[in-house]
Order: C-alpha cells, then sequence, then structure tokens
C-alpha cells in the first residue's frame, strides 16, 4: 500500500508528481520532496515558496520541516531566505548528526555550502501585495496575518515507510525571524512509521502550543482509527483554547496511518486537502460546515 495525503487543493499537482514516484516504488522521502517542491515552485500559490507572502518588510522568510518515520529524524529551517526549495534544505538536514533545525543567515550559510539553489524568492505579484497591505494599514485598520496557507503532507511508500513535511511563508505580514509552527517537530508534522504521521495548518502560534501533530500520531497509536484521532485532536484543542485564553483562530491537521487510512480534522468551514492511494486517484476534497 502506498498513499499520500496533503493540505490545500493548491497540493493537487504535487500530489500527482508524487504518486508517480510511489507507484515506481520510490520512497516516501522522494515522494514528499517532489510533492512540496513543486508546490513551492509555483508562484500562483502564495504563501509558499516562490512568490510566497512577505513578512513586514516585504521580505519572503519561508520555514520548512521534514521527518523521517523509520528513523525518527528531522531536518528544519525557519525564516531561510533566497533559497529555492526549502524542503530539499530541511530533508538534507534531517540527515545530519547534530544541528538539525537552522535559522536564518545560519541555514542560509548551510544551504549555501551544500550547494542549494539560490533564488530571489520575491515576485512582482508578492511584492505588489505587500504594497497595498502596507498601505491598508496606514489607512484603516485591518487584521493583520489574513490568507496564509502551509503545504503539509505525509507520505506512505510501498515498504511501509513514512514521512511528514512541510513548507510555508507563514504568517503575511509577520514580523522579521518570526517563526510558526511548520518547521516544529510535533507541532507542525510528526510521523512514526510503526504508526502514522500528521501535519497541520493554521495559525503556529496556537498550533505549537497544543504540539498538534504529535498529538494526533499519539491519539492513532493508542487505537483511534485517523478520522478520530484528527477530529478529536483539534476539536478538544480548540475547545482548551478558547476556555483558557479565549483564541479561536484556524486551526486544521491532516493524517494518514501506516494501512493508508486518512483523516483530517478543522475548526473552520471550509478546509480542502487532497488524498492519493494505491487504491484511489488524487481527489481534492473541500470541507463545508452544515449548520
Ligand atoms: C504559520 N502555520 O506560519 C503557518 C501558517 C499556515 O495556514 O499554515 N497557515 O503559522
Amino acid at each position: 500500500m502506498w498513499g499520500i495525503i496533503a493540505t490545500w487543493a493548491m497540493a493537487y499537482d504535487g500530489v500527482l508528481k508524487g504518486s508517480k514516484l510511489l507507484i515506481d516504488k520510490h520512497s516516501a522521502v522522494d515522494a514528499i520532496e517532489e510533492t512540496i517542491k513543486s508546490v513551492e515552485d509555483e508562484p500562483n500559490f502564495r504563501s509558499v515558496g516562490y512568490g510566497g507572502l512577505p513578512n513586514e518588510k516585504g521580505i519572503v522568510e519561508l520555514d520548512s520541516g521534514f521527518m523521517d518515520g523509520d528513523k525518527l529524524s528531522v531536518g528544519a529551517v525557519g525564516g531561510i531566505t533566497g533559497f529555492k526549495n526549502p524542503i530539499s534544505i530541511a530533508i538534507k538536514l534531517s540527515e545530519e548528526s547534530y544541528n538539525n533545525f537552522l535559522v536564518g543567515s545560519g541555514a542560509e550559510e548551510y544551504a549555501r555550502l551544500n550547494g542549494f539553489e539560490v533564488k530571489n524568492m520575491s515576485t512582482e505579484r508578492s511584492l505588489e501585495i505587500w504594497r497595498e497591505k502596507k498601505k491598508r494599514f496606514s489607512e484603516e485598520n485591518i487584521r493583520a496575518y489574513d490568507g496564509h496557507d502551509t503545504v503539509g503532507v505525509i507520505t506512505l511508500d510501498t515498504y511501509g515507510k513514512m514521512c511528514a513535511g512541510t513548507s510555508t511563508s507563514g504568517l503575511f505580514m509577520k514580523r522579521k525571524g518570526r517563526v510558526g509552527d511548520s518547521p516544529l517537530c510535533g507541532g507542525g508534522f510528526y510521523v512514526d512509521s510503526e504508526v502514522g504521521g500528521a501535519a497541520a495548518t493554521g495559525v503556529g502560534e496556537d498550533i505549537m502550543k497544543g504540539c498538534l501533530s504529535y498529538e494526533v500520531v499519539r491519539l492513532m497509536s493508542e487505537g483511534l482509527n485517523p478520522q478520530e484521532a484528527a477530529e478529536r485532536a483539534v476539536a478538544e484543542f480548540s475547545e482548551k483554547l478558547k476556555r483558557k485564553a479565549n483564541l479561536s483562530r484556524d486551526i486544521s491537521v491532516v493524517c494518514m496511518n501506516n494501512k493508508g487510512e486518512w483523516g483530517i480534522g478543522t475548526n473552520i468551514d471550509e478546509f480542502s486537502f487532497v488524498v492519493a492511494k494505491e487504491d484511489m486517484k488524487p481527489v481534492i476534497f473541500l470541507t463545508k460546515k452544515i449548520d
């Protein structure tokens, strides 16, 4: 059995590419890299990779994380600028014995030393969105940080290996140096091939408080099926955040177990995600709240 689940409809083409690799018996690592790179490379997806949402200074700072569920190895970059594919750098970092999570100039130096492709990740469009927002900020009191999505992916290969990965430009107009949940193991992603994996999207400041991806995998390890695990983790944590901190911001999670069964949890009305499996062509799903 092989399988992929990914957050947001923008992952569809990437999931197609990743599926082809899994059908050809490539590894879960290759499939996740291909899937996420495809989203990073598309300038029209404005919250991931090339053409991503700039920070308050107009700079595209990117976060990405990767985990190998066989070895439990993790690699991540936070606030990296000027490199084409943060996911590939995160994967490379997961192979190191120390220094697995690098941020800012340290991550950039590592990428340079290891020959990763340099690229200005701003586009005319991303700068235009930023200029427009800046202007409106000074004219009216609009809410910062709207409009952000992370690609979060879980892959299962025909050998039973599972991986988890994320990539994002984070919250729009975020403070310089702000790092969200996406590169945080346990928060933005988690995977253990003996159980399954999960990846999150939404407001990182909230997701990280619940170690949400780890919690979903933990619930699966206790015997819940993926749908029950994802639903329960998001519902219970959303309720807790509301009760303790009066917070009710966006949180969604996708997950898959090592049999290729999948699930999602969300506290928003419309959440899209993509699933492909050995016995199922890639499908985009959209949740719809029924009152
Ligand atoms: C972050 N979790 O940087 C990311 C953003 C995101 O849907 O996923 N938005 O906080």
